[in-house]
């Protein structure tokens, strides 16, 4: 097992991490920038190192210095928690020639997965269903004109540099199509230093169902089911749940078997999530693969009743997984994300100072945060402060618990996402659980909830 490990993250996932390590034994380093000094990770860590001012790009993404601080320190791992440089290939590889154990896939395997385009081949050829579209990059517009043409109108551009929805373009016909091609390829290049793109038909109104899988470096791959994700606003989830509320027995044990096989085609070694679109016909298509612990891990945690990190920690020091994860009979799971955001104001953030925070609790409530009363919000990083978490034997019990805890939930100084997800959990299509990633797009905010 590890001697020390360096958690390469701030906020709550640090925390997490550094809890676990505490219950296996194994002594933390912490690193932070100037905006975090008095943050709880730092506090909580065995031992904390600065490694730079406030910007993202001089802290959490300085790999250097971050190098540097394992290196003085005498970690033999790093954790990079989500997000910064978890899905960085050069810092997996620059942990590697260091002799530092990346907690997550080789620089290979980060590649390979991130360039969308080569990903969705390598899905193809080991039997992963994917949406109908181009073999591989688009050569021309006028490549893109022919294979729109056999996919059927509206197809979409997306980068392969992508994900998250940048350098993607929705054609509704042929004569939009040298726009989104000149746009996307724009943006991609702008935004990525990679322009290519792939073309894929639209799947209309689908939702976001994706699967936790977790692999050993002996060859063992084993699923722990879906999160449906389909409530996001502008890419950003805010709601996360298990089991999927209209994923039939049969489906389910379909997607866990393709996102095995996704996973061993690669020899994928740590936690990973392979993304699905699923359908109104009750397809489903790979969408894509993120090599990392997900900010929903929760979720999974608590139908599995398994500590995901540990488990992290454990495949990446060269231990086996025995045996196929068992989830819970009859256990339903729901995340709602606290973001320090003024939902009645296009979800501006809100950062500044926390003057008053009280967690709820009870029975099967968990609340991981880094958040406490008199607690500054830095305007430098991302608004979550927070993943309010319930479960119980099925979903109408975990909604009716989750708007419990959430009238609970008392947040003063700041602006966050309570409110919506307030008015969410009434809501009657959201409670039938049946809809689409277009949901949040018309849900109708009341304003008289504003507090
Ligand atoms: C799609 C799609 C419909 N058809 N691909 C959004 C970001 C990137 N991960 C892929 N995305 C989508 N790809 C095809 N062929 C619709 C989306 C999409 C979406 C997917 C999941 C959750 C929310 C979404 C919101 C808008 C668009």
């Amino acid at each position: 097992m590890f001697k020390k490990i360096l958690i390469a993250n701030r906020g709550e996932i640090a925390l997490r991490v550094i809890r676990t390590c505490r219950e296996m034994g194994i002594p933390t380093v912490a690193v932070y920038s100037t905006a975090d000094k008095d943050s709880l990770h730092v506090r909580f860590a065995d031992e904390a190192v600065c490694i730079g001012p406030p910007s993202s790009r001089d802290s959490y993404l300085n790999m250097a210095n971050i190098i540097s601080a394992a290196e003085i320190c005498g970690v033999d791992a790093i954790h990079p928690g989500y997000g910064f440089l978890a899905e960085n290939a050069e810092f997996s590889q620059l942990c590697e020639d260091h002799h530092i154990k990346f907690i997550g896939p080789s620089a290979e395997v980060i590649n390979a997965m991130g360039d969308k385009s080569t990903a969705k081949a390598s899905m193809r050829a080991a039997g992963v269903p994917v949406v109908p579209g181009s073999e591989g990059l688009l050569g021309s517009l006028e490549e893109a004109l022919t294979l729109a043409e056999e996919a059927g109108y509206p197809v979409l551009l997306k980068a392969t540099a992508g994900g998250g929805g940048k350098g993607m373009r929705k054609v509704f016909s042929p004569d939009e199509m040298e726009d989104a091609w000149d746009s996307a390829r724009t943006e991609a290049g702008a935004a990525f230093g990679n322009a290519g793109l792939y073309l894929e038909k639209f799947v209309e109104e689908p939702r976001h169902v994706e699967i936790q899988v977790m692999a050993d470096q002996h060859g063992n791959a084993y699923h722990l089911a879906e999160r449906d994700c389909t409530i996001q606003r502008r890419h950003q989830k805010l709601v996360e749940e298990s089991p999927c509320p209209v994923l039939s027995e049969e489906t389910r044990q379909a997607m866990g078997e393709a996102a095995v096989r996704a996973a061993k085609s690669v020899n994928y070694e740590g936690a990973g999530t392979v993304e699905f679109l699923y359908d109104k016909h009750g397809d489903f298509y790979f969408m894509e693969m993120n090599t990392r612990i997900q900010v929903e891990h929760p979720v999974t945690e608590e139908i599995f009743d398994v500590d995901l990190i540990r488990e992290q920690i454990r495949v990446a020091a060269g231990e086996k997984i025995e045996q196929p994860y068992q989830r819970l009979q009859n256990r339903c799971s729901m995340e709602v994300r606290i973001n320090a955001e003024n939902v009645f104001a296009d979800f501006r953030p809100s950062p500044g100072k926390i003057i008053y925070f009280h967690k709820p609790g009870g029975h099967k409530v968990r609340v991981d945060t880094h958040a406490f009363s008199g607690y500054m919000i830095p305007p430098n990083y991302d608004s979550m402060i927070g993943k309010l978490i319930v479960s119980g034997p099925d979903r109408e019990t975990v909604i009716n618990k989750m708007a419990r805890a959430l009238d609970e939930f008392i947040i003063e100084g700041v602006k966050t996402t309570i409110p919506l997800h307030k008015q969410l959990m009434q809501d009657e299509v959201f409670r039938s659980g049946v809809y689409s990633t277009n949901f949040l797009e018309s849900f109708e905010l009341k304003p008289e909830e504003e507090d």
